[in-house]
């Protein structure tokens, strides 16, 4: 039994122990990245049961990837080892003034070969909340495919199908973003967006037009992520500004998968929506205090100490 069911692309990421161009770095250390893979240990480390669905090579990156993720807590059982195709690499660099970029070599990954008929349909139906982000339909044609069947399964199966546009400017062009990630709306139940996504895909970011939007298009929850002012967030009855929680910034990259990691499990707990929304400001906070995309995120009860002792959550 699982309780969230994440579909996408995992990476190993090289991240440098110094904080200047990439000619110049020569000692690395290797985490685990992927947005939603992220989301699933974020989950995980809350205490709840995600599984992570996707393909990595059959190779020591591939197995590297896999072992992690069990360690965090991750179900890995219908993760496919691919002989044919390598798992994916990204390699992050950061300026002195802490402005991180990120380098990808995952053309022809293992994970962007993932097809239709690979999905397994029984373990998606056994999810109470199905999570994807708008990087795994950017990945490849059978990519996108996969998104929109499992999204239009879900609508079908009556399981909330929740979506992340994370938008990376890297993989494709701005219109075909565009026109793949605005349809998927129409499908999801909870839609969790940062504001410059929601510029680009429904042409506004003022909190209260996106809800509107997203809400008209059927989508019953909305997350709208405002990066270091916090979140709106709105489940159709009552609509909520969350502050941000206050913490030193490392490396902001993860996030927003943290974000959605902490909102999703108020979801699973049946929490109220602003409450929900204080849940994922405090693991986004947590997350970006630490170079690795999930290092950061905090167990339950680590959790729940910041959570109980935060009356006002101020920044
Ligand atoms: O959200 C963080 C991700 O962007 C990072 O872990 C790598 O999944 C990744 C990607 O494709 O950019």
């Amino acid at each position: 039994m699982h309780e969230v069911v994440t579909i996408g692309e995992s990476l190993v990421a090289l991240i440098p122990d110094s904080h200047t161009k990439l000619r110049y770095v020569n000692t690395f250390s290797k985490v685990v990245a992927g947005a939603e893979s992220n989301v699933a240990v974020g989950l995980a480390k809350l205490g709840h049961k995600a599984s992570w669905l996707s393909k990595v090579g059959a190779d020591e990156l591939g197995h590297y990837v896999i072992r992690e993720l069990r360690a965090e807590g991750v179900d890995t059982s219908a993760v496919i080892m691919d002989s044919d195709h390598p798992t994916g690499l990204m390699i992050k660099e950061f300026t002195p003034s802490l402005q991180s970029s990120v380098y990808y070599y995952r053309k022809g990954s293992a994970a962007s070969t993932l097809s239709v008929d690979e999905i397994d349909w029984d373990f998606l139906r056994k999810a109470k909340i199905i999570h994807i982000s708008g990087i795994t339909p950017a990945l490849s044609p059978s990519c996108k495919e996969v998104v929109e069947v499992v999204a239009r399964f879900a609508k079908k199966e009556g399981i909330p199908f929740s979506f992340d546009p994370n938008i990376r400017k890297k993989l494709w062009s701005m219109e075909e973003a565009i026109e793949t990630l605005t349809p998927l709306f129409s499908l999801a139940d909870l839609v969790l967006l940062g504001d410059e996504e929601a510029q680009i895909l429904l042409g506004t970011d003022t909190p209260e037009e996106v809800v509107s939007i997203l809400h008209q298009k059927g989508v019953s929850t909305v997350a709208l992520k405002l990066g270091e002012k916090g979140a709106y967030v709105s489940d159709g009855k009552s609509a909520h500004y969350i502050a941000a929680h206050q913490v030193t910034v490392v490396d902001t990259i993860g996030a927003g998968d943290a974000f959605n990691a902490g909102f999703l499990a108020g979801i699973l707990e049946g929490k109220p929506i602003e409450v929900c929304g204080r849940m994922g400001a405090i693991m986004g906070a947590l997350a970006v205090g630490s170079y690795g995309d999930t290092e950061g995120l905090p167990d339950r009860s680590a959790f729940d100490a910041v959570m109980h002792n935060t009356q006002e959550v101020q920044r």
